[in-house]
């Protein structure tokens, strides 16, 4: 064991001129040092070869095949429709039976909404966002890779579950009581499949607003950062708050599954309504989640091929704001058939309405840049033009749909299956498929084929329009979605027909896609590195030949920096700016501050690695085993995840460095370590933690939806948690919190012996409160009534949150007695303590719910 030093000295701030005037930037660079430069560089961002390939971490590897398995999922999916078309093609016909057709409109909805569009924002968000940003990686790279595996491991396992004739088949919102009555393992295949990928998406999330927030290029302040930058904070955002009230609802969903406590079942106390709000206060957000990535994907080419900067950028972001929080106001409108008073149905309306506004802003600001430019329809912006025509349409019946008595009449019938696949193809696929065609170029240096590109763009566009107009109709003629079959003579023969030929037009222009995707290219020439002329950052990079993103990281002073900044790229290529050099041999990319983009550190990225994969395995395992009722073993992986990520963490984050500073070039000496608000680890803990906090609201609101929606709760003469036990409870958390916190200013102020005595007390302190949670409920059946149960519910939650909590003071006690953890180098604790803060909030909410509802109801 190391004594830690008790050096308690601050750390050094940057110093050195900044901004770097033109005279510094002229100076040339001599060639050797130049060459020298590039040679340590690329060895240290070198790809693994050969089958440790998969062992990559590096943004443009993981956002590669994070595009690809997003693309396959998608693929799979259509061809799952496919099939639905062939059985629907004639009326009577029985080429599939009722429960796979159930399965297959269930797995079709959930894989295209879980596995393809959502993937498909943050692989693309991966793979773009650090050349957007002049980063030379994300600021968590393993965290992307775990995310990735997980995505995978998921993602195979729910899709898979068809082969076996047990795919879930209660629809893709599976709504009780058909899905917690639903024999066999379908529902828990869905709900534990989805929540562990939900998860894997939470962490990318949280990866993708750290890198807006901290990882952009010196100069570029918020207000010049490139749109597409601003709608991934916008939408990882949404996700954040969008996804735990899912994750809630997944875990008392499937606890009724597993173990019979009776959330959704209303003979005890339960409310099937639930679960609707909990499913489209996600559900709704969702689509946005859907939509606004493929509008920035937009906002990207339309200025290229206007050939000018974008009208209206700051309405587009404000716009781009407010449909993000707009969003979460809708919800209630997947739901204005259920008996909801009319002054619900009024308010939801009106708010499905105004969203209306903002979206148009945003497509009028479009539409005014392309004419005011000097358009070039070259194949991206063909697409997007497609794009704007079917989301526009498919918007139009939205709008319809929005007014209650309309949807009284439209609901599950084939308007609704028209609607909702114009707005996700208009607003999905087209402007993926856009996206496609402008960024190939972008890491391959070849061009998709025009001719090819042309025909895939016909056959899906009139495809789709043969496919999903006539549905309309079909719809409004009184044919059910979700049906496997219909009876001749009702006046759906033909139209059903059309359809069913429109999908095969679609599915024959994505094959010529996916050919001229795949289909080999080395015959072909290359281009240069920016073919379209673009002018934003991430056309400066020089793949597929070199892998470290940026040669040095620019000085950035405008919103199109390649058409406003003359001489740049030479500059960039040159190593004239930032971070030209791995003296170290160490993977690092710049920290800026949050508002202006000020130089703040030099952050060490984390390279290959197998610890990913094992620890995304081991997840995996916890996950997927309850759904075949394997406990035991699902703990031990659960146990055997907890202990890679803690050797992740360990070996790779947070440690001190071998020198406080260093030389970043043009004069500047900026921190290689960083603690607290600072660091960009803090800043992934808060905004982690600020979903976590979502799920946990999301459990409460479920206590007082109860509360006030259902006649008995808690029933007469009902057994209470044990109030002694919940103040005691209350206590101990508090003290494990305090504990914490005292440990912190402790060890900054060198009392080294005596925060280690906290942090050793502090998981005491913890696993007292978090027993006499349990005890306080121990007597209380949670199979009897829905109040015991979400009193369970709640004390698992916060037992759950206690146990990492120890796991994480524990962290920090080694790491103090190993010299990882220094009063100078204590970035651990101030995360960790950061955790203490949500979780003590969140054990005394319980705590006052626990306790204080026998007296309040
Ligand atoms: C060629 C392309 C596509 C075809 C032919 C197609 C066809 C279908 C069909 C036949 C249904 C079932 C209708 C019913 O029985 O109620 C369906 C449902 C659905 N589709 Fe698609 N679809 C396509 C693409 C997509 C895409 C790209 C997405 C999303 C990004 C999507 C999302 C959904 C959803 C969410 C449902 C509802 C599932 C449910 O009712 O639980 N579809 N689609
Ligand atoms: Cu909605």
């Amino acid at each position: 064991m190391t004594r830690a030093p008790r050096d308690t000295s601050p750390l050094p701030a940057p110093s050195g001129p900044y901004p770097p005037t033109q005279a510094m930037l002229a100076e040339p660079v001599p060639d050797d040092l130049r060459r020298a430069q590039a040679d340590r560089l690329r060895k240290v961002w070198e790809t693994p070869k050969g089958w440790r390939y998969v062992k990559a971490v590096n943004n443009s590897e993981v956002g590669k095949w994070y595009c690809l398995t997003a693309l396959v999922f998608m693929l799979l999916a259509g061809i799952m429709a496919l099939l639905m078309r062939l059985q629907l093609a004639v009326p009577e016909h029985d080429l599939i039976s009722a429960d796979r057709f159930n399965q297959l409109f269930t797995m079709h909805g959930s894989a295209m909404m879980f596995l393809f569009a959502v993937p498909m924002f943050e692989a693309v968000s991966i793979l773009l966002l650090p050349g957007l940003l002049g980063a030379r990686d994300m600021p968590f790279p393993r965290l992307s890779a775990f995310g990735y595996w997980c995505f995978l491991i998921g993602g195979v396992f729910v899709i898979g579950s068809i082969l076996f004739d047990v795919a879930p088949r209660s629809g893709w919102f599976m709504y009780p009581p058909l899905a917690t009555q639903d024999e066999g393992p379908g529902s828990d295949i869905w709900l534990l499949g989805l929540s562990f990928i939900e998860v894997a998406s939470i962490a990318a999330a949280v990866e993708l607003i750290v890198g807006t927030l901290k990882c952009r290029p010196p100069g570029m302040r918020v207000n010049i950062m490139p749109l597409y930058a601003w709608y991934v904070l916008v939408v990882g955002g949404m996700i954040l708050f969008a996804f735990p009230p899912l994750i809630a609802g997944d875990f008392l969903f499937e606890l009724e599954r597993s173990f019979n406590w009776p959330f959704f079942d209303p003979e005890r106390g339960g409310d099937p309504m639930l679960w609707q709000h909990l499913f489209w206060i996600f559900g709704h957000p969702e689509v946005y989640i859907i939509f606004l990535p493929s509008i920035a994907i937009a906002a990207m080419i339309i200025p290229t091929v206007a050939r000018r900067p974008i009208f209206g950028y700051s309405w587009i972001v404000l716009s781009a704001v407010g449909t993000g929080f707009l969003s979460f106001g809708l919800w209630v409108h997947h739901m204005f058939t259920t008996g909801l008073p009319s002054i619900s149905l009024g308010f939801f309306s009106a708010a499905s309405e105004a969203v209306v506004i903002p979206t148009g802003i945003q497509i009028f600001a479009f539409l005014a840049t392309l004419m005011a430019g000097r358009v070039k329809m070259t194949l991206p912006m063909l697409w997007i033009s497609g794009a704007l025509a079917i989301f526009t349409m498919g918007g139009l019946t939205g709008v319809m749909l929005a007014m209650a008595p309309f949807d009284f009449q439209a609901h599950d019938t084939y308007f609704i299956v028209a609607h909702l696949h114009y707005t996700l193809f208009g607003g999905m696929v087209f402007p993926v498929i856009a996206g496609v065609y402008y960024f190939f170029p972008f890491f391959q240096k070849k061009l998709m084929s025009e001719r090819l590109g042309r025909w895939s763009f016909w056959l899906v566009f009139s495809g789709f329009n043969l496919c999903f107009l006539p549905m309309h109709l079909t719809g409004l003629w009184g044919m059910p979605r979700r049906v496997y079959t219909y009876p001749t003579g009702l006046g759906w023969d033909g139209l059903n027909m059309i359809s069913t030929l429109g999908a095969f037009v679609v599915a024959a222009g994505f094959v010529v896609f996916v050919w001229d995707l795949i289909r080999p290219k080395k015959d072909q020439p290359q281009i240069p590195r920016n073919p379209w002329e673009a002018g934003t950052l991430e056309w400066t990079h020089d793949v597929p030949e070199e892998t470290w993103g940026v040669r040095s990281i620019p000085h950035v002073t405008s919103r199109y920096p390649l058409w406003d900044q003359p001489g740049m790229q030479d500059r960039m290529d040159a190593g004239r700016y930032y971070l030209p050099d791995a003296q170290e041999g160490k993977r690092e990319t710049l920290v800026t501050s949050v508002i202006d983009a000020e130089p703040v550190q030099v952050q060490r990225v984390t390279g290959p690695t197998w610890i990913t994969h094992l620890a995304a395995g081991f997840t995996g395992g916890a996950f997927i085993l309850p759904t075949f009722h394997l406990y035991p073993p699902a703990m031990v992986c659960g146990a055997l995840a907890v202990c890679c990520i803690l050797y992740w963490l360990w070996t790779s984050t947070a440690r001190p460095p071998e020198a406080d500073s260093k030389d970043v070039g043009l004069g500047l000496t900026l921190p290689t370590y960083a603690a607290g608000s600072a660091s960009v680890g803090w800043w992934a803990m808060w905004i982690t933690m600020l979903g976590d906090a979502t799920a946990f609201a999301s459990l409460v609101f479920g206590f007082f939806f109860y509360w006030t929606a259902a006649p008995n709760f808690p029933p007469e003469g009902a057994a209470h948690a044990v109030a002694l036990l919940v103040a005691l409870a209350a206590l101990g958390l508090a003290g494990s919190w305090a504990l914490t916190l005292g440990a912190r200013r402790l060890n900054r102020s060198g009392l080294v012996g005596a925060a280690r005595l906290c942090l050793g007390l502090a998981p005491l302190a913890a696993a007292g409160g978090a027993a006499a949670l349990i005890g306080s409920v121990w007597t209380l059946d949670p199979e009897s009534h829905v109040y015991p149960a979400v009193l369970w519910a709640l004390t698992i939650w916060i037992t759950v949150h206690a146990g990492v909590g120890v796991i994480m003071q524990l962290y920090c006690l080694a790491g103090s007695l190993f010299g990882k953890l220094t009063p100078r180098y204590d970035a651990d604790l101030w995360n960790v303590s950061l955790y203490w803060h949500f979780v003590v909030l969140a054990a005394l909410v319980t705590c006052a719910v626990m306790g204080l509802a026998p007296g309040a109801l």
